[in-house]
């Protein structure tokens, strides 16, 4: 859909968090009002013994005015009627990073090499998002594969947020902690 409603937004169909479970490099990054992960952005999801998803994160993050720091971010998921809809409550490993709760919606993975995320923060009283961001995801640090990148740009324009995005730089900026390795 291209008439930019959040609510007639597709998710991914039968989205099988099984299959998308492990390390995810963010490539593209559409901002949210007040901007917090800048890049470097790692995330690992998880499933867990009771079938519920979880996922840790990292990037760079500014603060205290400028002080760019390395976030280290906890999530969980709560599963929705549509499987590739999810509420998401984040928080940091420290109380100075930033905590909440949103959505969180897969648009569209092939599991294996690209996947791409949604949530909007707020819907205006025409139903379009006022406020939104959205992650390009990769399984490969290094970005999307050629073929994936009309598949990606497609799903963009589906969300009305092309020509939003910009790219997220993998510097070596964060220590994986060692949760990259799998
Ligand atoms: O960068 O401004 C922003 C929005 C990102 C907020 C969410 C960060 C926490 C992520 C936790 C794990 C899942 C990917």
């Amino acid at each position: 859909a291209q008439d930019c409603q959040v609510a007639n937004i597709q998710t991914m169909p039968d989205f099988d968090k099984s299959r998308y479970a492990g390390t995810w490099y963010a490539v593209g990054k559409k901002d949210p009002e007040g901007i917090f992960l800048i890049d470097n952005i790692v995330a690992q999801f998880t499933i867990d013994e009771d079938g519920k998803m979880t996922a840790k994160a990292v990037g760079k993050v500014n603060i205290f005015n400028n002080w760019e720091l390395c976030a280290e971010m906890f999530g969980t998921f709560e599963e929705t009627p549509e499987s590739g809809k999810f509420r998401m409550k984040y928080w940091g490993i420290s109380s100075y990073l930033q905590s909440g709760n949103d959505d969180h919606w897969v648009i569209d993975t092939d599991y294996d090499n690209y996947a791409v995320h949604y949530s909007c923060r707020l819907v205006d009283a025409d139903g379009t998002c006022l406020d939104s961001y959205s992650l390009i995801f990769s399984r490969h640090p290094g970005g999307l594969r050629p073929e994936d990148q009309p598949i990606v740009t497609q799903k963009k324009m589906d969300l009305c947020l092309l020509g939003k995005y910009r790219r997220v730089e993998h510097t070596g900026f964060c220590p994986n902690n060692g949760f990259i390795a799998m």
